[in-house]
């Protein structure tokens, strides 16, 4: 039997071979692993345990939060307040950043999460998942404020993504690749399934809200369009269609079989750039995707070149195979 590698042992030999992270790091990604684990604990419930519905509250982005959204995001919360690596957090579920409390030491550390992606999946039993992003404090010894938080995605030191699936996976980056960690239940840990993850550059296959399509802006039109006259159109082959709804099992499949992924800006919001939120959804997926070869992009530039002026800022996003990205990315140009 091949050997096994769990994450535990994963981080320790990037710090001590590797020397890639500190030992900071390395604790805080435990630590968020862990917290991942008790968010998949709950999910598994489901009904059973009390965790489905709505929780009868909005988040700052006026969205109906379920209880799963609130459990979630204080999981992540208790398990990172304590350990000493971070200096703050902040939560798609919050409208402003969560400061350690002053009875725990403070770190060098930001963390920025999406406690529970795909809300509207949960009750459905559908897979959903956990996004996260680690940023450094920027230098000097005041306090933390919001504008520490606003870095471009390019700064990120650790990003990655839980899937609450059929398996529990954990996708993760630290600037020299990706590699997926499947949680082996009976032990309690996350085991390395796959390292040096790779996305095809090419790809058959598009994920996009389709019923969004007479909203769309005329260079994301015009790709759909060519996609969809398949063999007897301008790409000459026939494409299919995924759309899960949750941006981590759509990505998730990107990361394992090759893809595109857009929630472009749309005319419904016309004053909005998008729908999806640059800080925790779209920084994060955007490295893990440029790690494992693919690109992501708003249609102009690279989304981890998109410099944040707000925590809860949204932005366009294209992500995934990098020809197809850099397909939709040049029509925008065309077009502009
Ligand atoms: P959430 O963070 O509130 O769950 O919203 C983000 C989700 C993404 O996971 C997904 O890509 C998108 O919203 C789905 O939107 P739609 O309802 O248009 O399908
Ligand atoms: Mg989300």
């Amino acid at each position: 039997m091949s050997k096994r590698i769990s994450l535990t042992r994963y981080l320790v030999e990037k710090q001590r071979i590797d020397g890639h992270i500190p030992s900071q790091l390395r604790l805080l990604l435990e630590v968020v692993a862990r917290a991942c684990k008790s968010v998949s604990h709950a999910v598994n419930k489901g009904a059973l345990g009390g965790v489905l519905g709505t929780a009868g509250s909005e988040n700052v982005q006026g969205e109906v939060q379920k209880k799963l959204d609130i459990i979630a995001n204080e999981v992540l919360i208790e398990a990172n307040e304590w350990g000493g690596h971070l200096a703050a957090m902040a939560s798609e579920e919050m409208d402003s950043i969560y400061l350690v409390p002053n009875r725990y030491p403070k770190g060098e550390y930001l963390l920025l999460f999406d406690p529970l992606d795909g809300s509207s999946n949960i009750d459905v039993n559908v897979s959903i998942g956990t996004i996260f992003s680690v940023l450094k404090m920027p230098e000097g010894d005041r306090g933390v404020e919001e504008s520490d938080f606003l870095q471009a995605g390019k700064c990120q030191v650790a990003a990655g993504y839980c899937v609450y699936g059929p398996q529990t996976i954990l996708v993760l980056t630290v600037g020299d690749g990706v590699a997926m960690f499947t949680l082996d239940r009976e032990m309690g840990s996350f085991v390395l399934t796959q390292d040096d993850v790779q996305i095809p550059p090419d790809t058959r296959e598009f994920a996009i809200n389709m019923s969004n399509m007479r909203h769309w802006d005329a260079p994301v039109k015009r790709y759909i369009d060519e996609c969809l006259q398949g063999k007897d159109g301008p790409r000459a082959k026939d494409f299919n269609m995924r759309w899960v709804a949750s941006m981590v099992a759509d990505v998730h499949r990107i990361m394992t079989r090759g893809g595109i992924f857009m929630y472009p800006w749309d005319k419904r919001e016309p004053n909005k750039p998008g729908k999806l939120r640059l800080m925790y959804e779209a920084n994060p997926m955007g490295w893990l995707i440029e790690q494992a070869g693919g690109a992501a992009t708003n249609g102009h530039q690279r989304i981890l070149e998109v410099q944040p002026t707000q925590l809860h800022e949204r932005v366009s996003v294209i992500l995934g195979s990098k020809n197809e990205v850099e397909r939709v990315t040049q029509y925008h140009r065309e077009h502009a």
